[in-house]
């Protein structure tokens, strides 16, 4: 019997992660970039519209994109275009064209892959030489019409039959797309949930960082940058505790020393400007981090020079604790700093996480009640953060309630209050604990919910230490996240 032998050495895993699909919107070429920026390993440009003089010419502005930004470029449908811009491949629908004449067209060294909408038809385009499929359509879509959705479950079962590189599609979103991961998607591939955002960078890199979710521990990568808690409960230590006993690696840039107890801060030593800048350039210029958590600034410049260095190194993935004032009383940002920090960091940020003093001093406003603290959200949304959670604790009640802002809806995130005057260390450890679920690959409302768990037990475990507000109890919250 002939038996026919595909190889693809040196080609295993030829896609993964992210991988963006062109539509037919104005400004394709300004999206695109945005999105590649935001961390899209392939693209593929589809189009039903332009002319062929037309393709040509936006074809070769994408191909450009992709190599600045080290992303393949496929060509959908169109082999001719795929040989006139000697793209990395070509994709071709079941309806497409052969599949044998396509590789005899590029050669082997080219990617051809294959939509498929089921087990046959996958199997059939890896007989047929296909070097990745296309498999959908994971969920409804609008993007296209499609005969069936599939599932996360449709695909693991595939999974499990096919030897090359399967890219799910179809309606995947941030929100969905985790199932779809877990299924053994070895890229996903998006149109609208990318295109169609405001920000197709944010997005992109919101879906990529989902990704993480399947590294080995430690499992992605967070930068701390606060102040030293000498007293060993907040600050960088309380973040590094926190950070790496959830299972992730943990770098840090210092803004400043503080001479700190559990009665308080007795001194608080500012750290140069531009050290903290040397600090932040040897981390970011060497080490992939996935997410950045910000707490204690202190003074002005180090505020300008953290927000500099952060649009240089293009980090999204921003969570800010505006630290102003320690339990004590001590001032943890200079008044000059606040200007500052609203106008150039805020509108960096992925996530800002105010209590309501904080919420309270960057808005204006009074807050009282939750209607208030969503006033608040709004109103710092506005100011640039793209989502923002004002922390309920200081208000009364007896189950606390933090509220989140996304821009579009409120979420809220309940605890039971402990009632225990050892909380030192607990608006770091929360805003650690979000920066560490996000890099593991969690979305943000699913990352809110565990720090939320993590966080609460930290609390109920505390043990009195010190004479004043003993620590948080990172050990044994963590012990305990990892056993549930
Ligand atoms: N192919 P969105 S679904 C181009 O099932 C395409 O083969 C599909 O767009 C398939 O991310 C689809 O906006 C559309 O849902 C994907």
């Amino acid at each position: 019997m002939l038996k026919l032998v595909v190889d693809h050495r040196g080609k295993e895993r030829c896609v993964e992660g992210l991988y963006l699909i062109t539509d037919q919107g104005e400004r394709l070429v300004e999206r695109v970039r945005d999105a590649l920026s935001g961390g899209v390993s392939v693209l593929q440009y589809r189009d039903k519209l332009r002319n062929p003089v037309q393709r040509l010419s936006t074809g070769r502005e994408l191909k450009a994109l992709c190599a600045e930004f080290q992303a393949k470029f496929i060509v959908n449908d169109d082999l001719e275009l795929a040989l006139a811009l000697d793209a990395d491949g070509l994709h071709l629908g079941q309806e497409d064209g052969d599949p044998a004449a396509a590789r005899a067209a590029l050669g082997k060294k080219k990617l051809l892959g294959i939509s498929t909408h089921s087990l046959e038809e996958a199997l059939a385009a890896q007989a047929a030489g296909a070097d990745y499929v296309g498999f959908g359509a994971i969920y409804p879509t609008g993007s296209k019409e499609v005969p069936e959705t599939r599932g996360p479950e449709g695909l693991a079962l595939l999974k499990g039959k096919l030897k090359i590189p399967v890219v799910a599609i179809g309606g995947i979103t941030r929100d969905n797309a985790c199932p779809v991961i877990d299924a053994g998607a070895d890229a996903i591939a998006v149109i609208s949930s990318v295109l169609s955002s405001r920000t197709p960078g944010l997005a992109a890199a919101e879906l990529a960082l989902l990704f993480n979710r399947c590294m080995q521990q430690p499992r992605g990568i967070v930068l701390t940058v606060a102040g030293s808690d000498s007293g060993g409960g907040a600050g960088i230590q309380g973040d590094l505790k926190s950070i790496t006993l959830l299972g992730s690696y943990g770098a840090s840039a210092i803004t400043a020393l503080t001479a700190q107890n559990t009665r308080g801060v007795s001194s608080i030593h500012a750290v140069p400007p531009a050290f903290l800048a040397e600090q932040l350039e040897a981390v970011l210029s060497d080490i992939p981090v996935d997410v950045v958590k910000v707490g204690m600034l202190f003074s002005p410049e180090n505020t300008a020079v953290l927000s500099e260095k952060l649009a240089e190194h293009g980090m999204r993935m921003v969570v800010v604790d505006p630290v102003m004032i320690a339990k004590g009383g001590t001032a943890l940002l200079e008044d000059e700093a606040l200007t500052v920090l609203k106008k150039r960091l805020i509108p960096l940020s992925y996530l800002l996480t105010p209590n309501i003093p904080e919420a309270e001093r960057l808005t204006g406003l009074t807050i009282t009640d939750a209607p208030g603290m969503e006033l608040a959200a709004r109103a710092l949304h506005l100011m640039g953060a793209r989502n923002v959670l004002v922390k309920g604790g200081h208000l009364s009640e007896g189950v606390v309630t933090d509220i989140l802002f996304d821009g579009t809806g409120f979420t809220r995130f309940t605890a039971p209050r402990v009632l225990t005057r050892n909380t030192h260390g607990t608006g770091c450890s929360l805003a650690s604990a979000i920066a560490t679920f996000l890099a593991q690959g969690e979305p943000l409302p699913g990352a809110i919910l565990r720090a939320k768990l993590f966080i609460t037990r930290a609390i109920k475990f505390a043990q009195p230490l010190g004479r004043g507000h003993g620590p948080v109890n990172h050990f044994l919250a963590a012990k305990d996240q990892g056993e549930s």
